[in-house]
């Protein structure tokens, strides 16, 4: 049995002095109980706890380490550069380096501008397409979650709901006021907002695979019919790609399912599990970010020296030939033996692959919004959470994540990790 005493005490003495113990809610394991992993480091697809135990990890710190940790290729990229002076608040090279290289990856990117977090780059893709269109309205869609700026806390999806709290106090009235929230696969409902709204609407902001209700993945033509209707009325559509881009593939979701944004958000993979974020789009859109136009936005740390290295790094790995079909295949072998156990134990149960990243719902057959998602059984999700750990499996603590799989899974990973999954299924029957 594993001991978790020292994680524990950890637990205790963080909480007097970081509201909660952790830097980030959905990181103190509220949803399944009990008190969180202290994680003193990581290797290629382990991670190990501050009492010594070893796990195989699927949280890979939310999606950044789709090559795992501590990659070779990051650390010394890291190494190389830090000796060098960490920040100089001036333009450097290696920030056109990476710049040019998710141009070069994403078709609809014509600029791109680095920021330090997936919330930064969301709030500001949000500006700068009020600033282009002169409008003040945002549509987002329940559950979808962009980062914690004000007017995008609006039935987020991730930690929020995981809190059972859509809206988060400290938020202004009317700043909600300007944000619409529809159902993530309802091209009626949108239709039927824009013909009433189109013309007041700024930017639609959507995940092109929602990822923070869990998995759900957009219905047949709902990404298309966005792309018309905002289209047909000036609309800036944004793809919040801060999970997908560059995790399901190098061109991200839009690559995938063939559509092209006039702004991206990205995030995680691109700071090889250092801050970085980014938005960018359309040269004419993006012609209106400062010092070139009108609309404002800033950061100390944008385009970090170090973090910009990691994540040039990491991108120089992903662009290497079979990368992508390597993840996929690990992504479909864990959601199929997750689908084959659910059926042999006759725990109903609901698993949603796309490439490397998977969720389980139990309890539900449909999982295709958050209306659907939040019926889940989270007592058995909490069940099968605390079962995995303790057979060496770290699992995402909320059935409203997605689970991540790196190039660092081995064949022999995932075989233990459908051991234990038969064997969880089993004991969390009763
Ligand atoms: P950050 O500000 O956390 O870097 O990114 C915000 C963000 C924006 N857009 C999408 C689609 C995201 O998933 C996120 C952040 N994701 C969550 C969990 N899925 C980060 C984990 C956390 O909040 O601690």
């Amino acid at each position: 049995m594993m001991k978790w005493n020292k994680s524990s005490r950890l637990f205790k003495t963080a909480g007097r002095y970081i509201p909660g113990g952790v830097n980030s809610p959905v990181r103190a394991f509220r949803n399944v109980g009990g008190s969180p992993l202290f994680i003193t480091r990581g290797k290629g697809s382990k991670i190990f706890d501050a009492d010594g135990n070893r796990y195989i990890d699927y949280v890979a710190s939310w999606g950044p380490l789709i090559l795992g940790h501590a990659h070779p290729s990051i650390t010394r990229a890291i190494l190389k550069v830090i000796a060098k002076g960490t920040s100089f608040g001036a333009p450097t090279e290696q920030e056109t380096e990476l710049a040019r290289l998710i141009v070069q990856a994403v078709p609809s990117i014509e600029m791109i501008r680095l920021v330090s977090s997936g919330t930064e780059a969301a709030m500001s893709a949000i500006r700068v397409a009020r600033g282009y269109t002169g409008r003040d309205r945002i549509i987002k869609f329940a559950g979808c979650y962009h980062g914690h700026s004000d007017g995008l806390l609006v039935k987020a999806g991730s930690g929020a709901t995981t809190f059972g709290t859509p809206d988060s106090a400290g938020v202004p009235r009317d700043y909600a006021r300007n944000t619409i929230v529809l159902s993530y696969n309802d091209s009626e409902a949108l239709s039927r907002c824009l013909r009433k709204d189109g013309s007041k609407v700024a930017a639609i902001i959507v995940e092109p695979v929602a990822a923070n209700i869990g998995l759900v993945l957009p219905e047949p033509g709902f990404l298309k019919t966005l792309r018309k209707l905002s289209h047909q009325d000036g609309i800036v559509l944004i793809f919040d790609e801060v999970i997908t881009g560059f995790r399901l593939g190098y061109g991200g979701a839009q690559e995938y399912y063939g559509i092209r944004p006039d702004l991206t958000c990205l995030g995680k993979i691109i700071g090889g599990g250092l801050p970085v974020g980014a938005y960018g789009g359309k040269r004419e859109i993006m012609e209106k970010v400062a010092p070139l136009g009108p609309v404002y936005q800033a950061g100390t740390l944008s385009g970090n020296p170090v973090a910009v290295a990691a994540g040039i790094a990491m991108l120089k790995e992903l662009r290497k030939p079979g990368v992508y079909v390597r993840l996929a295949r690990k992504g479909e072998k864990l959601a199929s033996a997750l689908a084959a156990a659910s059926e042999d134990s006759g725990i109903p149960a609901r698993v949603n692959n796309l490439g490397s990243m998977f969720s389980i719902f139990f309890g539900i057959e449909e999982a295709s919004n958050y209306e659907q998602v939040l019926k889940s059984d989270r007592e058995l999700y909490r069940r099968f959470f605390w079962a995995m750990l303790e057979r060496g499996v770290y699992l995402a603590p909320s059935p409203f994540e997605t689970a991540f799989v790196s190039l660092a899974h081995s064949e022999s990973d995932l075989d233990f990790t459908i051991e234990k999954i038969i064997e969880t299924f089993r004991i969390i029957k009763t």
